[in-house]
């Protein structure tokens, strides 16, 4: 189970202003107050749409701002209220308040929808001030301001598939090939250092969830680099990729170290299916020398997350087996 997490602020609209005015028409040349309302600020809402899967498009700390309502006109007429503003989240999107942590709401399903910040309502304009002994009102309001709050954006997936691996593997590049996540990348471990999440497309109509995790080395199961406080994520993953670099000596130690550091956490997780993914291949195709893996390894599957060789077929394998299953 995965936290995905985003924190926005959000900012209703204002609302307009009303309007002084008097009427002035031929015959009437001091007509009375005939100032409209400004319209209502638009209101920020969040609504379930079930085609999304994680946050990722929520930017974290983002700023979403509504229009603001428009000043009321002459003849009273009613200024156009502001649009509201929609946020699109996936189902199961938890809406906490940032200050004290409080759940607002909890957004299960598609369509359902939740008004963050309200609108500012417009002012009135000087045709309601209108009295006995005050006939021609020279003062509108002015329209309240909007709302202004941050939310924290809680949403928990299941990852259909977990990728594990050491520091390095290029497990990040692989998420950042196959699906629209950001991860950061970069040639040193522990690039990773918190879980992300992306869809995988399947053709028109399947897809699956994979989530990064930092690398595991060994000892991760007592606390070693950054592995076990993640370990717990992918528990509960249908399918695990097991990446090893292809310029690794001994890829049977690592992988190896990968399983046991997996099953001395959680003994269950030696059960988990897992498919072994050589990475990197891209700097390995013209050298025969290397290309051969000791057969105790058993089947594993040659990709380049650079070049896209094997990327394919990967997908195709990842579908497969989580049918299966
Ligand atoms: N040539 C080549 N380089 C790759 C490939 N995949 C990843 N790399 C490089 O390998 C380095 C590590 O890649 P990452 O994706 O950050 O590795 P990671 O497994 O996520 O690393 P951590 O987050 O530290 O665990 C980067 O410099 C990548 O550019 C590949 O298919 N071919
Ligand atoms: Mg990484």
């Amino acid at each position: 189970m995965f936290i995905d997490f985003t924190k926005v602020t959000c900012h209703s609209g204002n609302g307009g202003a009303g309007r002084i005015s008097f009427r002035r028409e031929k015959f009437v040349p001091k007509g009375g107050p005939d100032g409209g309302n400004g319209g209502r600020g638009g209101n920020i809402v969040f609504i379930v749409d079930a085609n999304l899967y994680t946050l990722q498009d929520v930017r974290y700390n983002r700023i979403y701002k509504a229009h603001s309502g428009e000043p009321g006109g002459k003849s009273q007429k009613t200024g156009k209220n502001g649009a509201d503003l929609f946020i699109r989240v996936p189902p199961g999107t938890i809406i906490k308040d940032s200050e004290n942590d409080k759940v607002l709401v909890d957004l299960i399903d598609n369509g359902d929808t939740y008004i963050a910040c309200r609108g500012g309502i417009g002012g009135k304009g000087n045709v309601h001030f209108k009295s006995a002994t005050n006939q021609t009102p020279r003062f509108a309001q002015p329209g309240m301001p909007g709302e202004k709050s941050i939310f924290n954006l809680e949403l928990k997936v299941l990852a259909d598939v977990g990728l594990v691996g050491l520091p390095n593997a290029g497990k990040s590049t692989l998420l950042s090939r196959i699906t629209s996540a950001t991860p950061k990348i970069a040639d040193y471990p522990f690039t990773t250092l918190q879980p992300y999440l992306g869809i995988v497309k399947v053709g028109d109509f399947r897809s699956f969830v994979m989530a990064d995790i930092p690398g595991i080395i060994e000892g991760a199961h007592d606390g070693k680099g950054l592995g076990l406080q993640f370990l717990k994520h992918i528990e509960r993953n249908r399918l695990l990729l097991i990446l090893i670099d292809s310029q690794n000596e001994n890829p049977l130690n690592t992988l190896k170290l990968l399983r046991e550091e997996l099953y001395s956490y959680n003994p269950s997780l030696e059960e988990k299916p897992y498919i072994i993914v050589r990475s990197k291949f891209d700097l390995i195709a013209n050298d025969e020398s290397v290309k051969k893996w000791p057969t105790a390894i058993g089947d594993f599957i040659d990709i380049s997350a650079v070049t896209g060789y094997g990327i394919d077929n990967l997908i195709r394998l990842i579908d497969k087996k989580l049918n299966e299953n």
